[in-house]
């Protein structure tokens, strides 16, 4: 059988640590794509040298040319800007639309069939215009944040308590801005819902609190220390488990920005909310019960996502 082809379209920190894993895990033949000459050749030759060390049998290769994506079974797309200390991801709004109107219309003509993975921001509103400009069925486009939402406040739980990563499940859902909506009574440690956690003394209502407040401004806490741009390595983790779980059929259920047609009450936009994925993309939306408090935060989030995707159409006609 053929090995799966997966396109990296936006070859900067994202794009090369996407590559990096993805070979590492012998995913597939991987093709770098920027429009940075030299940069998606020299991470492709780079890492394709380190497979001879690693011992993984997949081919990479850069590429400035859209034909270089034809027929990828996976689209991870980082193309764009970042942030910078003091900037908001909205305010990548007008440079990264016309990015993703390139990369959808490329992902047209030659990748029609693929899987396609948005992380450029702001995310909620990136996905719902890179899926218009592509054309592409709803179920195939899907954007990553939550999974990455959710591991921060996992970790930070985790770091909080002293129990292990593996045995956290939280759930952030909600648009990848600062009100997304960390779910409280959904997220467990050991399957103990997190009020239940502190009653029974693993924290204070005050640490819960202060550890919901840092994960809805965990991008920012990487964007100061880092200074030149913005988190890579886990947004990569991230969106490998989303092609994974594509690739391999695994269905795993994971907080992406999907389409939303009726689910949560909502039409016609992107935002993030668990679904399950698999080999025919987001193949089922899961509905969380929520109480007044969170369909309050919730309808924030969601109103902030709205305003974002009507900034696009008033920028972009043709998305109107
Ligand atoms: P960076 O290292 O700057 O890489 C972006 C790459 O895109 C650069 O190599 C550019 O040359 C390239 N590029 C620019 N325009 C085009 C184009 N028209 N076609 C193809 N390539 C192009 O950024 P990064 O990798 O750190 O971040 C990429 C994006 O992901 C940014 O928009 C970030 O804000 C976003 N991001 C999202 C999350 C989420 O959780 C959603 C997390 C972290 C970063």
């Amino acid at each position: 059988m053929a090995r799966a082809k997966i396109a990296l379209i936006g070859s900067g920190m994202i794009g090369g640590t996407l590559a990096h894993i993805a070979a590492r895990e012998e995913l597939g033949d991987i093709v770098l794509f920027d429009i940075m000459e030299g940069t998606p050749q020299g991470k492709a030759l780079d890492i394709a040298e380190a497979t001879a060390v690693f011992g993984k049998d997949v081919t990479l290769k850069g590429a400035n040319d859209y034909a270089g994506i034809a027929d990828a079974d996976v689209c991870i797309v980082t193309a764009g800007v970042p942030r910078k200390p003091g900037m908001s991801r909205d305010d990548l709004l007008g440079i990264n639309l016309k990015v993703m109107k390139a990369v959808g219309e490329g992902i047209k003509q030659y990748a029609p069939n693929a899987f396609v993975i948005c992380i450029t921001n702001p995310l909620d509103a990136m996905v719902w215009a890179l899926r218009e400009f592509s054309g592409l069925p709803h179920k195939k486009v899907i954007g990553m944040a939550g999974v990455l939402d959710s591991g921060r406040f996992a970790y930070f739980l985790a770091e909080k308590t002293g129990v292990s990563v593996e045995d956290i499940h939280a759930w952030t859902l909600g648009g990848h801005g600062d009100d997304m909506v960390p779910m409280v009574r959904h997220s467990t440690i050991g399957g103990l819902p997190l009020p239940e956690c502190v009653t029974q003394g693993f924290f204070t209502q005050e640490e819960l609190d202060a550890i919901v407040k840092r994960t809805r401004g965990g991008g920012g806490e990487i964007v100061a220390l880092l200074k030149t741009g913005s988190a890579f390595y886990a947004p990569a983790e991230s969106a490998i488990a989303m092609a994974k779980s594509y690739l391999l059929d695994k269905k795993r259920v994971l907080p992406c920005a999907v389409y939303l047609n009726g689910e949560y009450g909502l039409r016609g936009l992107y935002v993030g909310v668990p679904a399950v994925i698999g080999k025919d993309g987001a193949e089922r939306i899961i509905e969380f019960s929520t109480n007044d408090e969170e369909k309050a935060m919730f309808a924030k989030s969601v109103e902030s996502v709205q305003g974002l995707i009507a900034a696009c159409k008033t920028i972009d006609p043709s998305l109107a």
